[in-house]
């Protein structure tokens, strides 16, 4: 910890998250309740197959209170991009753990995943979680991408928890770490050790998320400050009324944070990819719609605007996902060859063993866009769409469009475009109020889930749009909400990830509302998260969600 903090997070120190009403009456010594045997999302034969110890698991809920249990030693780790609130579910399990019973430990694994097979951990004290409560990042014990999914990796995991007398792991992160924590669970159970593996949902995307798990924590903060600063510009651009803001959203895949966004700024246009893929839309005629807009505007006398585009939308575009995917495969079969090629002989070495059509399509692309899309690969294989410039992809190509108009008198205004890109500053940003409650109560949860020997679940605390104390706490088994996917030519078990519904309440919303917002500057400004003052204001959560909850 650095040795002066800032005087909000001092303040911060003191904020006492809110708890559901059992957990905050009863402590996590709770008896946890359970329901019917449940099934997974789809390919339910398949599914059980391959988790025999953990499928059909029922759902828990908490609901009175249980004997103290005996003395836990427990891990966790952070795993994946930061999001904020990973310190409150620490802070909670923390203190669930020490609930139970005060001689309880809780020890966390450094750097994600890969601490667990490097044993290489931290015991937490009161001090230490002190200093993290209500606090953004994860840089308590840090995170990481390492894949944890091989049998010799769970061997490692098992030796070292067993040799740190460790009988429990809280897997704090999204669908594939938590894909992860459901085999562990299920390969724990095989192998007799006495280990128990609980999961937190974790994600900016907000793309883990279904009937069970309202939402991912961290969405609530990072939509809220990416909003704040999307309202600042519409501000800037509706006072100076001479620039187009092309805004890049985070969001590896699913475009959860830019309609959210969307849906709290009223933007002259906001592009989801997920309806993008549906309509089949080519790159050209998505250029050309934001043109049309543009245009109009521009014929009404404004020469600015302001379009959201969110991350992941390079590989919803059909030509475009067919030419990642063969870059992908190309660059996995070849590594090291291709590694070893100069910048020009990539490009060459692609165009030449692309299919006519990506070739193109790769073509087509200025050729910054071009190296962009030939960097390192994630630890899944995956181009780092946070790293490819889509948004200046998409000015570029507007402001060609809008000269051959100019050209052809069809477009008489001025079209200046600035980009920018939010993303990282989001993803630490001190946890809002929701995000503070949620977490706290998502670690508590886990512990409480621990407490009564629970494994293979994912700490789930419901009924989010209610005041807290109606919140509802318990565990839904990680089984429930896997399904098989084609990976790497092979049919694997994963947790099913979460794409905007395009007949959802959300998309609805800003479906009926975009015309509008296009040409009728209908700009919110948000403003900065606000932790102290009234409840509307301050305990406020997603547009999203209390659309879906309505
Ligand atoms: P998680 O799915 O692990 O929560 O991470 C999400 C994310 O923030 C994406 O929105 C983004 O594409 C990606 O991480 C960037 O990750 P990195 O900084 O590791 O390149």
């Amino acid at each position: 910890m650095p040795e002066t903090i800032s005087p909000l997070q001092n303040a911060r120190k003191s904020y006492k998250p809110k708890l559901p009403k059992v957990l905050a009456e009863y402590g996590s010594a709770v008896k946890a309740n359970t329901g019917d045997p449940t099934q997974s999302v789809s390919d339910q034969n398949e599914i059980k197959s391959l988790f025999g110890n953990t499928y059909g698991l029922p759902i828990v809920t908490f609901e009175r209170p249980e004997e103290k249990s005996g003395n836990i030693k427990a891990g966790v780790i952070l795993s994946g991009g930061q999001a904020p609130g990973g310190h409150n579910v620490i802070a909670g399990l923390y203190d669930g753990l020490k609930r139970l019973n005060s001689a309880n430990e809780l020890y966390g694994f450094l750097g994600g995943p890969s601490g667990l097979i490097d044993n290489k951990f931290i015991k937490f004290d009161d001090s230490t979680i002190d200093d993290f409560r209500n606090t953004g990042g994860f840089d308590i014990i840090g995170s990481g991408r390492t894949k944890l999914e091989k049998e010799d990796q769970f061997d490692k995991v098992i030796v070292n928890l067993k040799a740190s007398g460790i009988t429990a792991l809280v897997i704090i992160g999204g669908d594939d770490s938590n894909t992860n924590a459901c085999m562990l669970a299920e390969y724990c159970i095989k192998k007799n050790s006495g280990i128990q593996v609980i999961g937190c949902p974790k994600t900016i995307d907000g793309d883990l998320k279904n009937e069970w798990i309202e939402a991912s924590f961290g969405f609530d903060t990072a939509t809220k400050l990416y909003s704040e600063l999307i309202g600042n510009i519409q501000r800037d651009a509706n006072s100076a009324k001479k620039y187009w803001h092309f805004i890049k959203l985070m969001g590896r895949s699913a475009s959860h944070i830019a309609l959210e966004c969307a849906l709290k700024t009223h933007p002259n246009i906001a592009i989801i990819s997920e309806e993008v893929a549906e309509k089949k839309k080519t790159l050209r005629e998505i250029v050309s719609e934001i043109a049309v807009i543009v245009k109009n505007r521009a014929d009404a006398g404004k020469n600015f605007g302001i379009a959201l585009i969110p991350e992941g939308l390079i590989e919803f575009i059909p030509e475009m996902k067919k030419m990642i995917n063969e870059l992908n495969d190309l660059i996995a079969s070849n590594t090291s060859y291709f590694e070893s090629l100069s910048d020009d002989d990539k490009l060459q070495y692609v165009n030449s063993k692309l299919s006519a059509e990506s070739s193109q399509a790769f073509s087509s692309m200025p050729q910054t866009i071009q190296f962009q899309l030939l960097m390192d690969r994630d630890p899944h294989g995956n181009v780092q769409v946070s790293r490819i410039e889509t948004e200046k992809l998409l000015f570029d190509m507007v402001g060609d469009l809008l000269r051959e108009w100019k050209a052809e008198g069809k477009f008489k205004g001025n079209f200046s475009p600035l980009n920018h890109f939010f993303g990282y500053e989001g993803r630490c940003a001190a946890p809002s109020n929701f995000d503070a409650d949620y977490c706290y109560s998502l670690g508590f949860t886990a512990a409480a889930l621990v407490g009564s020997g629970k494994t293979g679940y994912l700490s789930s605390v419901r009924n989010l749009t209610k005041p807290s104390d109606q919140w509802i706490a318990g565990g839904i088994p990680l089984t429930m909400m896997m399904n098989l996917e084609r990976r790497h030519g092979k049919d694997k078990p994963v947790i099913k990830k979460a794409l905007v519904e395009l007949d959802g309440k959300p998309f609805q919303n800003f479906s009926e509302n975009r015309e509008n917002w296009a040409y009728n500057d209908d700009y919110q400004y948000p403003g900065p998260i606000q932790y102290f003052g009234p409840s509307e204001v301050c305990d406020l959560t997603t547009v999203t969600l209390q659309l879906e909850h309505q």
